[in-house]
């Protein structure tokens, strides 16, 4: 079962190099401006949603305002529709500007590089990651946090999904480096050696012992609040 991906991803991702050197439709990151990057294909939302709505607290930097969204009001993004290319990965969830971002955009955000150690199933890995900060590339699509509450950041949760649909999901103050001692990364190197950007990026949690959080081949990250489970609603 989860050798399934071992089978296939591990050996996909160790790959590296190559692939599909294409432009991109582009991040809408806060940092595309910086960039140089068109927001072309990204959702714009905002505003407009009262006092339940707005950036999370630790967020870089205001992304910029477009037209309302009628999908962020449903809650259910339009860019869930359109399907993925190999490679690229989803941020979507509750929040006001969904959009898909691939290797090859996150190899263009501020790079951080990590050294760290976890167990496998292969016995004890010892890896440099490189990549983008993971809390760069949610923050940028504008969670829906409920400034009503004290902390709202605190009910965030990104649910990242990988090859094979395998799942695991961090708090938003695990990975809030404006919050907790965090450097979880949107990995797009392991070692010197890049990822096949058709594999996608890795999902790389320092704080981890163990290598279970460590979702390759990354295709989706869920951003939300656990109210809705929580309290029962919908
Ligand atoms: N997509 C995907 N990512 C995954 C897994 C998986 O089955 N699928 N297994 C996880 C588990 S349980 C571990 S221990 C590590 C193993 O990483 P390694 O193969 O680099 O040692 O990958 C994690 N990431
Ligand atoms: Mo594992």
């Amino acid at each position: 079962m989860r050798d399934r991906r071992e089978n296939r991803s591990a050996d996909r991702r160790r790959r590296g190099g190559g692939g599909r050197g294409a432009a991109r439709p582009a991040v809408c990151l806060a940092a595309a401006a910086l960039l140089a990057l068109p927001l072309a294909g990204c959702a714009s939302g905002s505003a407009g949603s009262g006092g339940s709505s707005s950036a999370p607290a630790a967020a870089p930097t205001a992304a910029a305002t477009g037209s309302p969204s009628a999908s962020a009001a449903a809650g259910t993004p339009t860019a869930s529709a359109t399907p993925l290319k190999p490679g690229e990965v989803r941020i979507t969830g509750q929040v006001d500007k969904p959009y898909t971002v691939t290797a090859a955009d996150v190899r263009k955000l501020p790079q951080v590089s990590v050294s760290v150690e976890f167990t496998s199933a292969k016995g004890p890995q010892a890896h440099t990651y490189e990549g983008a900060l993971l809390s760069t590339v949610v923050t940028a699509a504008a969670p829906r946090f409920d400034q009503s509450k004290k902390n709202p950041f605190l009910r965030g949760v990104v649910v990242a999904t990988g090859g094979g649909d395998y799942r695991a999901v961090l708090a938003w103050a695990e990975l809030d480096p404006g919050f907790a001692k965090s450097q979880v990364l949107l990995a797009v190197s392991e070692d010197g050696k890049p990822f096949d950007d058709a594999a996608g990026p890795r999902l790389v949690v320092p704080q981890d012992t163990k290598g279970g959080r460590y979702v390759s081949e990354l295709n989706q990250l869920w951003v939300g609040t656990v109210d809705a489970v929580v309290d029962g609603a919908r």
